[in-house]
């Protein structure tokens, strides 16, 4: 019989609450918890889908010392060894921390304390600094704490909600079901705010395409608006806010940046509905100003009294599964502990409780600068867990330089062979979900529990116990000494009161003496309240701050004369350790592909589905092309997911630049001078086998999960020799010369279908799907798989649109042509849009283009 477990999903900062039925050694039944507060019930496609993920496939499972195997002992005796080693020639800071969001509140807690009381410096940092550090720095500056105050019925309970740099219809699917609810339900107004018309933008009421970093003179102007229409709130700038001399009269009705008809329509919406949150993301926070940005939001909520109350406020949205749990503990370079800073009371509060030996004296790197810092050999000791910086950090080649100087670096993953995990002198399994567990802390502040659903793989162990051990051997053993995850919580909250103490809301005093099956059974709460900010801000005092910010002034590089933005496909999560592992996930975007405007890729003589270079001051890389008029023209679009993992290019993260907002020290991912140019590959082919392939060096090679096996795409310049490709096998080959193709198909002894590969000069390849989907299938026929088609031809469901029930965009054409005219009605007629709803937008966008031909036709 199934047991039923309530956890959290992996993903996304939305927190969805799941029942997870183990149905065997190492697979689960996935459902949405009905009763869990921020999802009731519903999951994403990758949430959904996370059961695909849970299989041993490339799995780290036991210490590595170089390529051997090594028992814990000495893997960790040989990094204490190390450690101890560079401390004492060099000090307690050339020793790093690099850790994610990705991990436990006790796993965060543990590497803090142990870094900033224990070894001494404050040179932990986290890849939320690529996340959120702009918004933390915003709300330290507006309200002297890092406090969100928003939780997600806010949304419910909105008239209108902005977004701001957000494509929550792909990065936060439930919140976007739920912002869905509430215009159903009341008629909320939606804005979005993004140069990019995604597929959030097209469902909006207003879509404001704002130039790249345009949101400061956007936000700016629209504060001006409300001043000059008398819609400001001056009894609350009174009473609950300090303003900067001068600053209301100051607001000039400056340039919004956009044209004049869009900034009326968004000004008049803004005007008319006072019960108003915008939430913003990545397209604020990633930049080098994002903290003016995020300021400029708040200015423009504190400045209304759209604040503290029921369907209002600014909404900083979080990423990665505990990226606020990372910042309650402290796992920024730049906080102490629990919302402490480094003041000498704060500071001497926290080496007592901890009862540390060696409290760090002030902030340490942060992630930029900290790779600079190994980069030239300041740090020596680098211990990285639950992120892979050999991707997502930006000007990665660099990355990849300082991590492959390091004299020591330590990587804890869950994964054997990352592009971060290749450097590592010593890679220590961890735990991955399903079999870790402890708390997270969603976007709304609500802390839920992950729970284990299988027993440890392996050898693999939770990162906060090995951070344990490590700390025993360091001669720290006493306050390490944590008899389970349960433990450490109770430290963490019990800390808290620290933070209260020094006037911050971060309160979980009360979550301090729950016992072990206390801590078993949590149900979801929320700390600091609906809105934290009600009785007053945490500066001395209680007042909230405007901050006066200005437009920054955009460079112009001849040599880079377009702006490349970078950013997420619905279905992959980051840097593909998981979701790649997923054929059904895979389905939704095969290949990394670079979005320009029908213009642009005119004067650059870019083909639509032919591969182009980006070149930037950093660095290149190769991708696919994709003309589409959703980009405003100079603006390029490339996601940030594939690894030489997974592709041969296609790695955006060789071109964003190291330059930081000065405030936060967050990247500007978003927003990097780039140029473009056309490649032409001598041959072009798709070749799909049971196992993966090893190539030679090809000018595009990219690889996804289908049922059964890999798809391949290759292009190339030099003759390629199949031969040495293909596995062996009965070979039957085709050439059709007409249309100058190869087709071969590769059968074993059982006549399984081991390969099929199709390659071209000059043609066009065939459909996908069909040859891929012959893997899984066992009646493939040698004939049809030549011909890459059915002998019987078969309905051509088109593009999968709906990956939870395998609906294609034809189908869906074809139902809306037979009188289907909502997105409802399409669910009926074909199911798609009906399970995990995340391809409801991109329905809705089928649906108006068939029902409106001549738009159709223009496409
Ligand atoms: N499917 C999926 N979901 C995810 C993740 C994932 O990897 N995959 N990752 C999670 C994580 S860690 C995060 S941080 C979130 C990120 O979630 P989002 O922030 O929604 O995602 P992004 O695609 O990075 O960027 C959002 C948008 O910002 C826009 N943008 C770029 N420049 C500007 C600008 O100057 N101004 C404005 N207003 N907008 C701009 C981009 O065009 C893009 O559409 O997603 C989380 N959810
Ligand atoms: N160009 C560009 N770059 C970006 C962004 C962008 O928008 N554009 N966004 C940035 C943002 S917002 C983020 S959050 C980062 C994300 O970037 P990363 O954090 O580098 O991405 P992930 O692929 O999530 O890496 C997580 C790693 O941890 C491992 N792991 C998973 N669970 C565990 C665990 O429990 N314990 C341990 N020890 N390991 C585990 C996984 O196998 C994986 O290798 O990327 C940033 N980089
Ligand atoms: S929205 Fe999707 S990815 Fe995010 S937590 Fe919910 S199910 Fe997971
Ligand atoms: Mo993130």
């Amino acid at each position: 019989m199934a047991r039923a477990i309530r956890t959290t999903c992996a993903y996304c900062g939305v927190g969805c609450g799941i029942r997870a039925e183990v149905t065997g050694e190492r697979t689960v039944r996935i459902a949405g918890d009905p009763e869990h507060p921020a999802n009731f019930g519903k999951l994403c496609s990758k949430g959904t889908h996370l059961g695909e993920t849970v299989g041993l496939e490339g799995r780290l499972l036991h210490p590595m010392i170089g390529k051997a195997h090594a028992g814990w002992d000495e893997a960790l005796d040989l990094a204490a060894a190390r450690m101890r080693a560079t401390i004492a020639e060099h000090g307690p800071d050339s020793v790093a921390f690099y850790v994610s969001g990705q991990l436990l509140t006790e796993d965060y807690y543990v590497a803090n304390k142990l870094m900033k009381g224990f070894i001494g410096s404050a040179n932990i940092d986290t890849n939320s600094r690529l996340c959120m550090a702009s918004a933390v720095a915003a709300h330290n500056r507006a309200f002297g704490e890092d406090l969100v105050p928003c939780t997600y019925d806010d949304l419910d309970e909105a008239d209108l909600i902005l977004l701001v740099g957000s494509n929550t219809a792909w990065c936060h699917p439930v919140v976007w079901q739920r912002i869905e609810a509430a215009r159903a339900a009341r008629g909320t107004k939606l804005v979005v705010i993004d140069p990019r018309r995604t597929e959030t933008a097209e469902q909006a009421d207003l879509h404001v395409a704002v130039a790249p970093d345009g949101d400061v003179a956007l936000f700016n102007a629209l504060l001006a608006e409300m001043r000059d229409r008398g819609l400001l709130d001056t009894a609350f700038l009174a009473n609950r806010c300090e303003v900067p001399e001068g600053f209301v009269d100051g607001l000039a009705a400056r340039d919004p940046g956009v044209p004049h008809a869009t900034f009326a329509a968004l000004a008049d919406l803004v005007a008319a509905h006072p019960r108003m949150v915008t939430l913003f993301s990545q397209g604020a926070n990633q930049s080098r100003s994002g903290t003016d940005k995020g300021n400029a939001i708040i200015n423009l909520h504190l400045a209304t009294g759209r604040i503290n109350r029921a369907g209002a406020g600014p909404f900083s949205i979080t990423g990665q599964p505990n990226a606020m749990g990372g910042r309650e503990v402290g796992g920024l370079a730049n906080t102490l502990a629990c919302h402490l800073g480094f003041s000498g009371e704060e500071r001497a509060d926290a080496a007592m409780f901890w009862n540390a030996p060696n409290i760090c004296a002030g902030p340490g790197l942060k992630a930029v600068d900290l790779f600079r810092a190994v980069h030239d050999g300041r740090v020596k000791f680098l211990w990285v867990m639950a992120t892979n910086p050999a991707v997502s950090m930006p000007d990665a080649g660099f990355v990849r330089e300082a991590l492959a100087r390091c004299e020591t670096l330590v990587v804890s993953d869950v994964m054997a062979d990352t592009d971060t995990a290749r450097l590592a002198h010593i890679r220590l399994p961890a735990l991955a979900w399903g079999e870790k567990d402890g708390t997270v802390t969603n976007s709304e502040r609500r802390v839920s529990r992950q729970r284990a659903l299988f027993p440890a793989p392996g050898e693999a162990r939770a990162d906060w116990a090995i951070l344990c051990d490590f700390a025993r051997r360091m001669g720290w053993g006493r306050a390490f000494d944590f008899a389970g995850n349960a433990a450490v919580f109770r430290e963490y909250a019990a800390m808290t009161a620290l933070a209260v103490r020094h006037g911050r809301k971060l309160d979980l005093t009360d979550q301090a003496s729950l016992s072990d099956a206390e801590f078993d059974a949590l149900e979801p709460f929320i700390w600091g309240g609906a809105h934290p900010l009600a009785k007053g801000a945490s500066h001395a005092g209680g007042k909230a701050r405007l901050i006066a910010v200005h437009p920054a002034p955009i460079a112009h590089d001849p040599a880079y004369p377009l702006r490349l933005n970078t950013g997420r496909y619905r279905d992959q999560w980051h840097t593909m350790t998981r979701t790649g592992l997923s054929p059904t996930l895979s389905q939704h975007r095969r290949e990394p592909l670079l979005e320009v405007h029908p213009a642009d890729a005119a004067r650059e003589g870019l083909a639509d589905g032919g591969l182009a270079r980006v070149t930037t001051a950093a660095g290149e890389s190769l991708f696919r092309v994709a003309i589409s008029d959703g980009q405003r023209p100079g603006d390029l679009f490339v996601p940030m997911h594939w690894t030489d993992e997974m592709a041969s290019g296609g790695r955006a993260n060789r071109l964003p630049l190291q330059e930081t907002d000065p405030l936060s020290g967050q990247p500007g991912f978003k927003d990097t001078p780039a140029r473009v140019e056309a490649v032409a590959p001598q041959w072009r082919a798709f070749l799909v086998s049971r196992t993966e392939v090893a190539l030679p060096p090809l000018l595009w090679w990219s690889r996804a999960r289908v049922a059964g096996g890999w798809l391949h795409e290759l292009a190339g310049e030099e003759a390629l020799d199949l031969a040495l490709v293909l596995p062996e096998g009965d070979w039957l080959e085709a050439v059709d010369m007409a249309r100058g193709m190869r087709r071969i198909v590769v059968r074993g002894a059982d006549g399984a279908l081991l390969a099929a590969c199709y390659l071209t000069r000059t043609g066009e390849l065939p459909a996908r799907d069909w040859v891929a989907g012959q893997l899984a299938s066992t009646a493939a026929d040698t004939r049809e798989l030549l011909a890459a088609r059915p002998a019987k031809p078969q309905a051509d469901r088109g593009p999968i649109v709906c990956v939870c029930h395998g609906v294609g965009a034809n189908q869906i054409r074809e139902a809306a042509l037979c009188g289907a005219a909502t997105v409802e009605a399409i669910g009926t007629e074909t199911c798609a849009g009906t399970n995990c709803g995340s391809c409801r937008p991109a329905i809705a966008r089928l649906l108006e283009a068939a029902l409106t031909p001549e738009k159709e036709a223009a496409e």
